[in-house]
């Protein structure tokens, strides 16, 4: 039951926050306006809407019901899933000037809430090409579509497709091409590249396919005036279509990949077309036990007996499958260290999580996805086998910088650096990926989880992000229908947010982001969120400080709270220290120790300085990096038991941590909480503990 006091405890905070700074206008009859106090100064760039149960949100033009009472205010409306609307303005507003025009709605019966939506930090426009009545060229003719599938990367289909230029110009030059994919799910053609500036007449198309399923295409040609002022798109060539096909993904054994003479059958999940690669696939399953020659059966379907096992002796099995494409197998291949292992301290040292442990138990389970909401993702080698759909999240086309309008299926970051300073690019989803699910393969570093999943959400650009986009990141990331948006297929058990900001200091129990984490809760998905770098009360960094998720401090190499993580706050009501929930890893800078990784958290990064460069690796601290490797070990333990619910995986997060070094500020802060129900509950300055990997997975084995 303790489990219930990281709930009953925010709470309960909260609602002290929200008396304390919730601006509420409200009466009986209207709809209430939602802001924070402290977002008062700060520009505001939309509202979040919130209809009456019985009311439909769109009219039957399918436009959003009441809106055009602000008039020419708005530019977009977009869905957040979940009952809530965005409603973007054309330029961010005064808070003052916001709350007329929600004002305005609040007379519509059939509105009930409406929230100031807010952006992280203070935006600042993009050029962005214009367009003119230039006129357009004549279509690009010829257009095919071939496999370019390789060998070097067996689970991701490619395609080439390869076209002929525009036979007439009509006075512009050429460009570039535009490329366009059908989306089977919405019924409509998706942009996969704007412009790709270039006079090649062919594009490799990797992350947008669907292995098993017939993919659709067609090019336009875009041209521009010799002053590069405007620019013009053709109509679309003539459509190719290609069904694509891959090698097949691992199979997942149903035991626990051991068995003995007694139970001779060895049996697995049986495939969809999809992890078959497309293609006829069969299983190759191999026993081995110390001493003893190794066993084999072979099947085409899902389960296969094999004979000459000896009494009382353990076989360690595998199960391979192989099609025309490859082959995948259930467990890690090979148990090599990969080169960087040794500077990735956080992993095995004396304050590190204890990873080897659980790694024994397992190294994740692909079916098990961490969605990361972040800048997005780079393509690296030490990631891209592990990364499967995500979504681009980012309305502002300014904010997103990826010249592909609204929201998209593409979740690459483009950049973030900054065109007024001299800030490069971070790279920070790339970063925080690596850390949950780095490939174990022979290259760079391992994730804590290395088998799992991850999902890149982009909800954070150039200007930092906005509360709806990240609160519209969340339910697409559980699986709430998002009008316009493709049904997400790849579910997250873990999200991650690695979002910390001074701007945002409340998260009110109305706000998109609570709703978005109440929801994740009832469908026992765990967030975890970064405590913030402020070296602050964590209460006062958000999303860390909304009710319901896991919020993870950073300690160092020495096993303290690292110097810039938030903190929990003495609350004397409890007679304890309350804000963050646990710590973990973050890494600290420390002059005068020869430190793996300079004392910092190695992950994979991307050299570009400002647009897209190498894949690399570097060295990072921050509650940016601990986060993610709570994520990762909750990410484990949910690939041996898929049915935990929230509060269970935190309760095994919480009772199986490791206490910090003896005599630091957060072990010396700790104090013991007796709860209600009479149970005892240990929490202080930084938590509850470190996270330690191995002991929880080796708790949540001796459950049943
Ligand atoms: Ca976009
Ligand atoms: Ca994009
Ligand atoms: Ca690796």
């Amino acid at each position: 039951m303790a489990a219930l006091w990281r709930a009953v405890a925010l709470v309960v905070i909260l609602a002290v926050t929200a008396t304390g700074s919730l601006l509420v206008l409200a009466s009986p009859s209207r709809a209430e306006i939602l802001s924070e106090q402290s977002y008062l100064g700060k520009p505001v760039v939309g509202l979040v809407i919130e209809y009456q149960d019985y009311v439909s949100a769109k009219d039957i033009y399918g436009n959003l019901v009441g809106v055009e009472a602000l008039g020419s205010a708005v530019s977009t409306t977009a869905d957040l899933g979940l009952g809530m609307w965005s409603v973007r303005f054309n330029k961010p507003l005064s808070e003052e000037s916001a709350t007329d025009l929600a004002i305005r709605l609040r007379k519509d019966p059939r509105i009930k809430k409406i929230y100031l939506d807010h952006l992280l930090t203070k935006p600042s426009a993009l050029p962005s090409p214009i367009l003119s009545n230039l006129k357009p060229s004549s279509a690009p003719s010829g257009l095919k579509a071939a496999d370019a599938w390789s060998a070097s990367s067996p689970l991701s289909p490619k395609v080439r497709l390869t076209w002929s230029a525009p036979s007439r110009l009509n006075g512009g030059l050429l460009w570039g091409y535009r490329v366009s994919q059908y989306d089977s799910a919405t019924k409509t053609w998706k942009v996969l590249l704007t412009n790709s500036k270039s006079k090649t007449t062919a594009a490799t198309i990797s992350k947008t396919l669907t292995v098993a399923e017939t993919s659709k295409f067609k090019v336009a040609a875009v041209t521009k005036t010799s002053s590069g002022k405007f620019m013009a798109v053709s109509a679309y060539s003539s459509i190719a279509s290609i069904k694509v096909t891959a090698a097949p993904r691992a199979p997942m054994l149903q035991s626990s990949g051991q068995i003995t003479s007694a139970n001779p059958i060895v049996s697995w999940l049986s495939q969809t077309s999809f992890q078959k690669g497309g293609l006829t696939t069969s299983y190759l399953v191999t026993a081995t036990a110390t001493g003893r020659p190794s066993l084999t059966c072979s099947t085409s379907s899902n389960s296969c007996s094999l004979s000459g096992l000896q009494a009382q002796t353990k076989y360690t099995v595998v199960v391979t499958a192989t099609n025309a494409k490859g082959s995948s197998s259930s467990n890690p291949v090979s148990e090599t260290v990969d080169p960087l292992y040794s500077e990735q301290w956080y992993l095995t040292s004396e304050y590190g999580i204890n990873i080897e442990p659980a790694w024994k138990i397992t190294k994740g389970n692909p079916s098990v996805v961490v969605a990361v909401l972040d800048t997005g993702i780079t393509a690296h080698p030490d990631l891209d086998e592990n990364v499967v759909a995500g979504y681009d999240f980012i309305l502002s086309e300014s904010n997103s910088r990826d010249f592909q309008p609204g929201r998209d299926a593409d979740p690459t970051d483009p950049g973030d650096y900054s065109t007024s300073g001299s800030e490069a690019s971070s790279w920070h989803g790339t970063h925080v990926a690596g850390i949950v699910a780095a490939s174990g393969n022979s290259i760079g570093i391992t994730g804590v989880a290395p088998l799992v999943s991850i999902s890149p959400i982009r909800v954070l650009g150039v200007n930092g992000g906005t509360e709806s986009d990240i609160a519209a990141g969340i339910n697409w990331a559980i699986g709430v229908p998002i009008s316009g948006v493709p049904l997400n297929r790849n579910v997250a058990k873990v999200i991650n947010l690695s979002i910390g900001s001074e701007v945002f200091s409340t998260c009110g129990k109305s706000s998109p982001t609570q709703v978005a984490i109440d929801a994740s809760k009832q469908r026992n998905i765990t967030i975890v969120t970064s405590a913030g770098n402020d070296d602050k009360n964590a209460r006062e960094s958000y999303p860390g400080n909304c009710s319901g998720n896991i919020t993870i401090g950073a300690t160092g190499y020495f096993g303290d709270r690292a110097s810039y993580s938030n903190h929990s706050a003495w609350d004397p009501r409890y007679e304890a220290y309350f804000g963050v929930d646990i710590s973990a890893p973050g890494g600290d800078l420390y002059e005068d120790e020869d430190l793996p990784a300079g004392g910092g958290i190695i992950s994979t990064l991307n050299d570009g300085e400002r647009t897209i460069g190498d894949p690399t690796y570097a060295s990072e601290v921050g509650t940016s990096m601990a986060s993610p490797i709570a994520a990762g070990v909750l990410a484990l333990m949910y690939s041996i038991r898929p049915n935990l619910t929230e509060d269970e995986a935190w309760e095994i997060l919480r009772t199986t941590a490791k206490p910090f070094a003896p005599g630091s500020t957060c072990d010396d802060l700790l104090a013991t909480v007796i709860l209600t129900d009479g149970s005892e509950y240990e929490t202080g300055y930084c938590g509850a503990g470190i996270i330690d990997a191995g002991a929880a997975l080796e708790a949540l084995l001796s459950l049943n």
